[in-house]
């Protein structure tokens, strides 16, 4: 009766919609259990391209039942629009479930979010800009809009005009912006209620009897490990738990259910947005990883920072998620390196560290302490097997194995559906 995390282990963008995706056929229900259309998942079956937002990647798998659990923050017109996009393009929605407790993201959360980055200027976080974080710092101050406020108007109306009081006066005084009308706001979410009625559901009871019954669940993470409210590089992370301990408080699914912690990690390193990066790469070899794997944000387009393996992270993402098992994505885009640097330990200050320093200073003041594996010339992108793979690629995702202390038993030489070899 296992319930399976899938988890970002860098800095998102590793991959996890494809992961999740070829998951499909074995599962039952694709659960995401935080975030919100921050998130960019991309999909690629044969020559069609999806890019997820809102929508766990299992709904492109006709077998599953996708689900959006307690922990995302929904922006209702956002959904709405991924849902006839995709119903559009020939995919059938009707099995999506949405839980009565995930909150809403309101206009005045999308507004505080634009204004206080630009109100930041240098230190901003580089948010996505999508009301994530104010939906959230809500939500902790009880003072949140939930899925089921819509299916009551009295109620609805009364939370917005409670929240509104508060916000327009930061939006008019301290950001000298235009305040937002409480009737505007009412009449537009009141407009998506009977849209999403029909999905909206008690979805941890109907996960939890699902799993009594023998069924699979895969609870899918979006952005990482290191942009975790908790255990990333704070201040500069999204306002949710992307690690496998927010799967359980985000669906509502025992952590005693959980019989497998999946980490997928990137052959290389990306980040998108602003706070420290030990591996970046901020010369044509960056520009070279970036081009070659197509680093750009699927959600705000903008270009992904990019870097070399880091095994301090790595190491830092199995011991937090309990990682069972790593699927290692783009190895593909290393062909043809002559030699790959991979980061082994961080010097801080003269002071050697194999773990990940304990404080944010030392984070940032941290340089890395790097070995060169051999890397390959030969096109993997056809490989089917493990052994069909170079030598020096073995090697390289035996180094991983080694560093990180957990087995590797996938790894992706493309994006599409059939580019993954499996190792188990
Ligand atoms: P937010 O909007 O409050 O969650 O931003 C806070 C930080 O979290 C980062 N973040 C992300 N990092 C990588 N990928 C994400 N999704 C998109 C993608 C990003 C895009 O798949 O490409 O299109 O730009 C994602 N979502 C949030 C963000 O950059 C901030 O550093
Ligand atoms: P996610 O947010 O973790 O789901 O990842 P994104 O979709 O934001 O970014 C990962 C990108 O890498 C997507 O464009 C995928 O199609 C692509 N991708 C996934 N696995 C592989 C792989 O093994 N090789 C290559 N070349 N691309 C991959
Ligand atoms: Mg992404």
């Amino acid at each position: 009766m296992p319930a399976v995390v899938l988890v970002g282990a860098q800095w998102g963008d590793e991959g996890k919609g494809k992961a999740t995706d070829l998951l499909g056929a074995d599962v039952d229900y694709v659960v995401r259990y935080q975030g919100g259309n921050n998130a960019g998942h991309t999909v690629v079956i044969g020559d069609q391209k999806y890019a997820l937002h809102l929508l766990p990647s299992g709904i492109l798998s006709p077998d599953v039942v996708p689900v959006i659990g307690n922990g995302v923050v929904i922006d209702p017109g956002v959904l709405i629009q991924e849902l006839d996009g995709l119903v559009e393009r020939g995919i059938s929605t009707d099995r999506l479930l949405i839980s009565a407790n995930a909150h809403l993201i309101m206009p005045h959360h999308k507004a505080l979010d634009k204004v206080s980055e630009r109100y930041l200027g240098k230190s901003r976080i580089g948010t996505t800009g999508r009301g994530i974080g104010p939906a959230y710092g809500d939500k902790i101050a009880r003072m949140g809009v939930r899925v089921q406020d819509l299916f009551d108007p009295g109620i609805l109306r009364k939370k917005v005009e409670v929240a509104l009081t508060e916000k327009n006066q930061v939006l008019t005084k301290v950001y000298n912006r235009r305040g937002i009308d409480a009737d505007a706001v009412v009449e537009e979410y009141l407009a998506y209620a009977d849209r999403l009625r029909p999905y909206v559901a008690d979805t941890a009871l109907i996960l939890n009897n699902a799993l009594a019954d023998g069924k699979v669940v895969l609870l899918e993470g979006a952005q990482g490990t290191l942009l975790d409210i908790d255990h990333g590089t704070y201040p500069f992370v999204t306002s949710s738990a992307p690690t496998s301990g927010g799967a359980s408080a985000g669906s509502g699914v025992a952590p005693n259910r959980i019989t497998k912690v999946i980490g997928i990690l990137k052959a290389y390193t990306t980040r998108v947005g602003s706070g420290p990066f030990p591996t970046e790469l901020t010369d044509e070899m960056g520009d070279w990883l970036r081009t070659t794997g197509h680093e750009y944000g699927v959600t705000t387009g903008r270009d992904r920072r990019c870097g070399w393996f880091d095994a301090v992270i790595a190491r830092y993402a199995a011991r937090i998620n309990g990682v069972t098992d790593w699927f290692i994505t783009k190895l593909d885009v290393l062909s043809g390196l002559e030699k790959i640097p991979v980061c082994v330990a961080y010097e801080v200050d003269g002071v050697r560290h194999d773990e990940m320093p304990m404080t944010q200073t030392e984070f940032h003041h941290a340089t890395p302490v790097y070995e060169e594996l051999d890397g390959w010339g030969e096109d993997i992108s056809g490989a089917k097997s493990f052994e069909d793979l170079p030598p020096a690629a073995q090697t390289y995702i035996r180094a991983i194995e080694d560093m990180t202390g957990a087995p590797v038993s996938a790894i992706g030489v493309g994006p599409g559906r059939d580019q993954t070899l499996s190792l188990r």
